[in-house]
């Protein structure tokens, strides 16, 4: 009798353990003897849009418009596409914690629209004078949920683990923000020409990863060398 309760234990426990681990664990070392990946995000195809139609407080959220589902330049480069490295035990220390990671809600649009943190805390701010819902999830399940009905509101709150958390807004369809929660401080955001930079990469060899809410993920290997830069181009393409 008491085995099978011991096993039974043992089964309720293990799936949970294995869901429970958040992330790969990252151990802060000095790096001397680094390496930087400099890249350039681009997309080929043809940029699809919504019509993005405001059903209420259209005095903030602006009229009917069609806006493009990922930002590219004149020169094929995705802007605000984030690029990550995966499954890394160790290297260099995280930016120097200072504020808190901020989430604003300005004229219905998030805020900054993508953004990548470590996990911890993040401020969501209502810069704007109607009610937002901001509403954070993980996959289908609720990261946060908050409402703030009034202008110049701030609530913190914490994001947990790494992943990616889709933002939205339950008072107005249409609003949507990305947030890259990572497990170590390899990533970059592109700029508006596409392109990234990753510094004081431990030489040896990575999976890299390029994602973009409208293409998803793309993966791929680097070998980063000691004191020299890896370039890399990345393109995005439709799922
Ligand atoms: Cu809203």
């Amino acid at each position: 009798m008491r085995i099978v309760t011991l096993a039974i234990g043992i089964l309720a426990v293990v799936p949970f353990a294995m869901t429970a681990v958040p992330a790969q664990s990252y151990d802060v070392v000095t790096v001397t003897d680094g390496g930087t990946i400099e890249g350039k995000v681009v997309f080929n195809g043809a940029v699809p849009t919504k019509k993005i139609i405001p059903t209420k407080d259209v005095e903030v959220c602006g009229g009917m418009r069609e806006e493009p589902l990922i930002e590219v330049g004149p020169d094929k480069g995705v802007q605000n596409a984030v690029v990550y490295l995966v499954e890394v035990t160790k290297g260099k220390a995280w930016p120097a914690p200072g504020k808190p990671p901020e989430l604003d809600n300005v004229k219905c649009r998030f805020e900054p629209a993508v953004q990548v943190i470590p996990a911890g805390p993040l401020d969501v701010v209502n810069t704007d004078p109607v009610l937002h819902n901001t509403h954070g999830y993980y996959g289908q399940r609720t990261a946060f949920n908050l409402a703030l009905p009034n202008q110049g509101q701030r609530i913190p709150t914490e994001l947990k683990r790494a992943g990616i958390v889709r933002v939205d807004c339950d008072a107005h369809g249409w609003m949507e923000g990305w947030i890259y929660v990572v497990d170590n401080p390899y990533y970059a955001v592109t700029g508006a020409d596409g392109k990234f930079t990753i510094a004081d990469v431990p030489p040896g060899d990575y999976k890299l990863v390029a994602v973009q809410s409208l293409t998803g993920p793309v993966e791929m290997p680097v070998t980063v060398t000691s004191g020299k830069s890896t370039e890399l181009n990345v393109e995005l393409k439709k799922k």
